[in-house]
């Protein structure tokens, strides 16, 4: 059974699935609860495992961990390895099962580690950051609402119904905590139990950009009314952004990374990671970090969970937030597809593909609508052409693949965003129709035969002309 002409997926609308179900519809599973760490064995303290938050793939951290590793080794003489999970959710699980004795996070991730594996934050990570004029080191910083210079608002109340870009919404610093600031100002409701905030209650329009840089770019070019800046952005980005705007709101103190060790973690070995982390922050020692982690790293100091995390426990409590890790699990390789307005790119930017991945290995394609238009993403080969009528006249457009990637093979997608999570397993998938800030994930198996060029490519009208298309390779 195929649907020919899907239900649309819309930011700020309604979000339907695009996929036929023959299968079962499971729920998913954000917690991780399918990450093979879960089932391997506690590691002994004769090693110690450092679980990182995971930016980039394993392979691509590899080699800079190996360094860090061999840094720790010298300090605390014993057996150092440095984990990259998959998934956030699967750092906390290792501390949670004592696959990893230590972690190196974001703060929300670290306050979730704190309340679901009852580990302890012990550092806080000091960066360069920009406070308000003055480049400052400092464990936190803010985040500012910004105008364009010639916007007539003087207040964030005077901007109801009006759009709003957000970096991300798993950002604490782009979203969670902006968000919790239009509570606390009553622009907001206060959610009641078991829902969360929604600024769409007091902004007309709202879009996830992706990031700082693409919500700058929305507000420059007057796609938006009102944006955010954050203190931890480059400095370069963060100038110009404030050079351009006027400050209407700030929210903070907002903690910046941080160091959990697992509860299981005995001493003397506590004490020798501990110190061994601080001596990171000696000069000569410091690109370290900065290569593996954090480009404005400058040291860790000494801190507590409650110290650290407090400001957003208050901002969590104020907005209804949950952290959910939306990913799906089982996955052994990842693939991040950016759907921009007029290309297609890795994370790293590289458009055009090619992706690869590998047969027999179980492939997550995340793809995220970095754009401001709804897109749609096909694999297959071939691009098709059909007769249609644009502009009154009469044109040969391509209009989808002769052969679709997906034809005899099933497909698991799992829709995270904008609204609602839907989760499809086991289906035959067409194309998939993706609004702005949509964020989703197809998780296949790919067979020996399939191995070969593939394309990924978008067929609303004009698009795959315009460079909405990449290679995908299948080794
Ligand atoms: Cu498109």
């Amino acid at each position: 059974m195929v649907v020919k002409n899907p239900p649309r997926l819309v930011l700020g609308l309604l979000l339907v699935a695009v996929i036929v179900v023959s299968g079962c519809t499971q729920t998913p599973t954000p917690g991780g609860a399918a990450t093979p760490l879960a089932l391997s064995s506690p590691s002994p303290v004769g090693k110690m495992v450092i679980a990182i938050q995971p930016t980039e793939t394993a392979a691509e951290v590899a080699p800079r961990a190996r360094q860090m590793e061999e840094f720790l080794e010298k300090r605390m003489g014993g057996d150092v390895e440095i984990l990259v999970p998959t998934t956030y959710a699967a750092v906390i699980e290792a501390l949670r099962f004592g696959q990893a004795h230590a972690g190196l996070m974001s703060a929300w991730p670290a306050a979730l580690a704190s309340q679901k594996a009852g580990a302890e934050i012990v550092l806080a990570e000091v960066r360069e950051v920009v406070i308000g004029e003055q480049k400052q080191e400092k464990p936190y910083y803010f985040s500012y609402w910004v105008v364009p210079r010639g916007s007539p608002a003087q207040s964030l109340a005077e901007l109801r119904g009006k759009r709003a870009c957000f970096a991300s919404p798993l950002s604490t610093s782009g979203f969670v905590m902006p968000v919790a600031r239009l509570v606390e100002l009553g622009l907001v409701p206060r959610p009641p139990q078991g829902k969360e905030a929604d600024p769409k209650a007091f902004f007309g329009e709202t879009i996830f950009g992706g990031g700082y840089a693409q919500c700058w770019s929305a507000l420059k070019g007057g796609q938006v009314d009102v944006s955010i800046i954050a203190g931890d952005v480059s400095e370069k980005l963060y100038r110009e952004v404030l050079d351009g705007t006027r400050v209407l709101e700030q929210q903070g103190p907002i903690p910046s990374h941080a160091v959990v060790f697992g509860k299981g973690l005995p001493e003397p070995q506590k004490s020798r990671l501990r110190q061994a982390l601080l001596d990171l922050g000696a000069s000569e020692n410091r690109d370290l970090m900065r290569k593996l982690l954090s480009g404005i790293f400058v040291r860790f100091e000494n801190t507590t969970t409650p110290e650290h995390i407090a400001p957003l426990s208050r901002a969590l409590e104020l907005t209804g937030q949950e952290f959910l890790e939306k990913v799906p699990g089982r996955i052994q390789e990842v693939v991040t597809i950016h759907l921009g307005d007029d290309y297609i790119a890795a994370r790293d930017g590289t458009r055009g593909g090619p992706f690869r991945v590998v047969a027999n290995r179980t492939v997550g394609f995340h793809i995220v609508n970095t754009g401001t238009k709804l897109h749609e993403v096909a694999f297959g080969r071939g691009a098709k052409y059909a007769e249609q009528t644009v502009e009154g006249k009469k044109k040969t457009v391509p209009d989808g693949y002769n052969l679709s990637l997906f034809e005899d093979l099933p497909a698991d997608v799992f829709i995270y965003k904008p609204e609602k999570i839907e989760v499809a397993t086991g289906g035959r998938l067409e194309e998939m129709e993706v609004g702005p800030g949509g964020d989703l994930w197809v998780r296949a198996v790919f067979p020996p035969e399939a191995k070969g060029e593939w394309e990924i490519g978008c067929f609303v009208p004009g698009h795959y002309e315009e460079g909405m298309r990449a290679r995908l390779i299948v080794e």
